[in-house]
């Protein structure tokens, strides 16, 4: 279960966030207001949100996801892929440290961005991508271990992060989408594929027993709810057209 979550509000700059989505310029207010939405999902799933200001110098910043791993047991400060992300993470740090009294972090020619790693319970799935590599990983993995958790490298080819195309919805349920879906990995899992048209779905978050779905992509929505979770779906077009999905506008532990 998890009881807090940490968000960053989306600032004006992310006109200028990084993307390949195609899907034109990201509407501020508008922003805004997804983000709000999210920040209510949020505690509807009993979190307790601490709502960090907006970073103007870092287009993506909202993305809180993609700089830190927040585990049970410790916290890992990544180094991200992303050059013009870099300065995010000495941000989130200010935000952790109340939280988390030691810090790891991962340091070059290290590179991992936390969209890249999926928990199951003790496990971490930590995608190799154009963001996280494998000095990246295998830091993490050593880091885990140490704290008697455990943690794996995913190829991949075709996603901009693990979690693009994977969300693990707990009692053995994932989300799958793409090359995920036949990925060797992720046999041992009841895997439900993401039809190509909804893609975006596969970045779906379980907590505390609620999904949180993204608006818009009624199979995905329906698959979800016959599995039997109670859903809450959010807008986050805005979000979409940066790349950025549900997963990665939130910290959870
Ligand atoms: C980026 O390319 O870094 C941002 N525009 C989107 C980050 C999305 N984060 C994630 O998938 N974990």
């Amino acid at each position: 279960m998890f009881t807090r979550a940490i968000v960053r509000k989306p600032c004006k700059a992310m006109l200028r966030g990084l993307t390949e989505a195609n899907m034109g310029l990201p509407d501020f207010a508008l922003a805004c207001e997804q983000h709000q939405d999210y920040i209510n999902a949020l505690k509807e799933c009993g979190l307790k949100v601490t709502e960090l200001p907006a970073m103007e110098n870092y287009p993506d910043s909202c993305f809180v996801e993609d700089v830190a791993l927040l585990t049970p047991k410790c916290a890992i400060l990544t180094h991200p892929g992303a050059e013009s992300r870099r300065g995010e993470v000495a941000h989130i740090e200010d935000a952790i440290t109340s939280f988390y009294p030691n810090i790891e972090r991962i340091k070059l020619t290290g590179h991992v961005e936390a969209g890249d790693i999926m928990m199951v319970g003790d496990h971490f799935y930590i995608g190799l991508s154009e963001r996280t590599n494998i000095q990246g990983a295998a830091q993490l993995i050593s880091i885990l271990v140490e704290k008697n958790l455990s943690g794996s490298m995913v190829e991949m080819s075709e996603l901009l992060h693990l979690k693009t195309g994977l969300s693990y919805l707990e009692d053995n349920n994932l989300l799958t989408f793409g090359e995920m879906h036949t990925h060797t990995d992720f046999a041992q899992f009841n895997r439900i594929e993401i039809d190509k048209d909804e893609n975006y779905a596969a970045n779906s978050v379980w907590i505390n027993g609620t999904v949180l779905v993204p608006k818009g992509f009624p199979k995905a929505l329906q698959n979800i709810q016959q599995l039997g979770y109670k859903t809450r779906e959010v807008a986050m077009s805005e979000f979409q057209k940066l790349d950025g999905g549900l997963s990665c506008l939130s910290l959870r532990f």
